[in-house]
């Protein structure tokens, strides 16, 4: 957590509490958008992202950024899979350093672009290299850059936001935040037995309605691949892998269902995708939360990625 631009205390996992002892997630402050924001005009190489392995937010961008073939457009820099002390850390190599202020920690590059910023020093980060500042840190905001302004620069032609389908997308983004995405988050980060067994309840009448869903069609909306289908990928990945088990969501694995693993199958073999998944930077970057697992111990299994088979 960062105040007045400063990091303080130690690295705590959970954002906010509301009265009933469930997870909140902290708002985004960054919200420039590329194309439109006039300081930030459109242009091949000038922007870079800083993600996380392990994060499903992070992954969002890197998974859109790989569909539409973004990436000799669009820069990337990881953290390291772990979280420090102090959040989010780079290493001494590619594609663990920040090529352009050679920070050691996240939190530097938040303080550079706003020398009294007071919030978390999270993953996605927008970077602009040319006036050298944040652009956008959420994530939602960005794949909306990447498949507008950005979608002309790629090698690829997928539409993720099609003028036809976006009440629908927005309407199933909404509704699947709040019972998958940010319910797997809920459950895992809830401190009272009422606000787990909520999330919980959400998280599997989700999984069940989607499975119903996708047992007649392939992607979420019907025949074309959406922002929503990235949306649920980069939770489903995980779920398997660290919601399961750690986040305490184990009524049944992505692996159970059979429509939704088929669903995995066929997005990871989609261009670009497979390479923004790694399922042991996934687990060691959860395992690493200390207040859920404090003995740092990282599981074994699954060995694989259980819907491959
Ligand atoms: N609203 C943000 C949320 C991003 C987020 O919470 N990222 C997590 C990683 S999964 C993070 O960086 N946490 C570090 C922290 O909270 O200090 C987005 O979707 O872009």
């Amino acid at each position: 957590m960062m105040v007045n631009g400063k990091w303080t205390g130690r690295y705590q996992p959970v954002q906010g509490v509301d009265e009933q002892g469930g997870f909140v997630r902290e708002r985004s402050q960054f919200r420039h958008w590329v194309g439109e924001d006039e300081a930030f005009p459109l242009a091949s190489g000038r922007y870079h992202l800083y993600v996380a392995m392990i994060c499903p937010w992070a992954c969002r961008t890197l998974m859109v950024r790989g569909l539409l073939g973004l990436e000799d457009v669009i820069s990337v820099s990881r953290v390291k899979p772990a979280l420090s002390e102090q959040g989010w850390a780079f290493g001494d190599t590619p594609p663990f350093i920040d090529p352009y202020l050679g920070a050691r920690h996240l939190h530097q590059l938040y303080s550079h672009s706003d020398a009294a910023y007071t919030g978390r020093a999270t993953v996605p980060v927008l970077w602009d290299k040319e006036r050298r500042c944040i652009v956008n840190n959420e994530s939602a905001d960005i794949v909306r850059v990447l498949n507008g302004v950005f979608r002309p620069l790629g090698t690829e032609k997928f539409d993720l936001y099609p003028e036809f389908l976006r009440g629908e997308i927005d309407c199933l983004n909404e509704r699947y935040y709040h019972t998958l995405n940010n319910g797997v988050y809920r459950a895992g980060f809830a401190t009272t037995q009422v606000a787990y067994e909520e999330a919980y309840r959400d998280v599997f009448e989700a999984l069940d309605e989607l499975e119903a869903r996708l047992s007649t069609q392939p992607y979420v909306l019907g025949e074309q691949v959406t922002e929503t289908d990235v949306r649920l990928f980069v939770t489903l990945v995980r779920f398997d892998l660290a919601y399961y088990s750690l986040f305490k969501c184990n009524l049944r694995r992505i692996a159970d269902y059979p429509a939704l693993s088929a669903y995995l199958r066929r997005l990871y073999a989609l261009p670009g995708v497979a390479d923004t998944v790694e399922p042991e930077a996934i687990k060691a970057g959860y395992y690493s939360i200390e207040s859920l697992n404090p003995t740092g111990i990282v599981p074994l299994g699954p060995e694989t990625l259980p819907f491959l088979g």
